[in-house]
């Protein structure tokens, strides 16, 4: 089974990215063909500080390493080193519709952000680029967090609809999202996703110094009354950090509302702190090790060769069932 997943190098990614995401790739090294790539193009959807975008590629790098993906194992690439992407999104881009395009949140959400007149045609074709990133390896697992299901859907759609009109090329993908954690809140606001093109004291950057995280949690806003337990539409606060803590020990979240039943909130964000920073400490500390040993540049030039096998295999048999060759 093939295992594909990205993420895009724009701001400073969050422990919302390390739970929904980068946390769980490794377990899938032993037994899947695992292709983990930097979804550069998709960073320009939005603008960009070229110098920014450079540094963030190096750093997600750093973070993969650092989540324990062996690139012996692996393949970790950037996605523009493989021109495949942007041929196989020219021919897909025929195949998705305006009409289903407008429809996607991310869309929505980022766009009503923005001066409509600023709006890059990046942003609304976004789907297309991503379907052509998952179809190209024909990937059969794609784990994302929650707000990524929407543009698997769409990919999904756009492989019944290809095959239909030209037999069985594409490969059917299947979402795979993290049992908890799916979407980690913002620690100020828990009501909306902890995002890194946002920046607020709710977010938790994986490159905070540790006495910021910790201060963060201790100041996240947690509900009114004093019992601990689940429930996302009148605790949102406390969901959140149980389910921040349940994520980083991998427990349910059953076993930690019985841990902590008899807590205080402030000893229990206490408990949540000493987690979040004993998992991100050494995380961060091993990443900078990476980023620093000179080896990032020369392991993207190899996952590129790597991808680049696959990824125009499939791009000629697409050309071939649409007749450009
Ligand atoms: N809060 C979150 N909880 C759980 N999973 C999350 N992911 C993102 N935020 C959370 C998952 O991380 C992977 C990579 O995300 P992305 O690069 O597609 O972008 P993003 O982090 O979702 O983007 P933002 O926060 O809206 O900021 P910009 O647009 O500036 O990059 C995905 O699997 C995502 O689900």
């Amino acid at each position: 089974m093939r295992v594909l997943s990205g993420i895009k190098p724009t701001g400073k990614l969050t422990l919302g990215n390390y739970i929904g995401a980068l946390k769980n790739f490794a377990q899938y090294q032993s037994d899947h063909d695992v292709f983990i790539f930097i979804a550069d193009l998709h960073a320009l959807t939005l603008p960009i500080d070229p110098d920014e975008l450079r540094t963030n590629t190096k750093l997600i790098t750093a973070f993969y390493l650092a989540s324990g993906l062996d690139p012996h194992k692996v393949t970790i690439f950037k996605q523009s080193d493989v021109s495949a992407h942007a041929e196989l999104n020219a021919i897909l881009q025929n195949y998705l519709y305006m009409g289903e395009l407008s429809r996607m949140t991310q869309f929505k959400e980022k766009s009503q952000a923005m001066d409509h007149s600023g709006i890059g045609l990046g942003l609304f074709a976004y789907p297309v680029l991503m379907a052509s990133d998952i179809l190209l390896y024909e990937a059969n697992i794609v784990p994302v967090g929650e707000d990524q299901i929407q543009h698997i859907e769409i990919t999904r759609d756009l492989v019944v609809r290809f095959n239909n009109r030209y037999g069985k090329v594409l490969v059917m993908p299947e979402p795979q999202v993290t049992r908890v954690g799916k979407r980690i809140m913002s620690l100020s606001d828990p009501t909306v996703k902890m995002s890194k093109s946002e920046s607020g004291k709710g977010d938790i950057y994986l490159t905070d110094d540790l006495k910021t995280m910790r201060k963060k949690i201790m100041s996240a806003v947690t509900d009114s009354g004093s019992e601990i337990y689940v429930d996302e539409e009148n605790k949102p606060g406390i969901t959140n950090l149980l389910t921040i803590y349940a994520a980083l020990t991998n427990q349910s979240l059953e076993a930690c509302v019985t841990k902590f039943k008899d807590y205080r909130y402030g000893d229990f964000k206490k408990e949540v702190a000493d987690v979040v920073v004993n998992t991100l400490g050494p995380f961060q500390a091993k990443a900078m090790a990476f980023l620093h040993s000179g080896e990032v540049d020369r392991l993207l030039a190899e996952g590129a060769k790597k991808a680049a096998i696959i990824a125009n295999k499939t791009l000629v048999k697409v050309k071939k069932a649409v007749g450009l060759i």
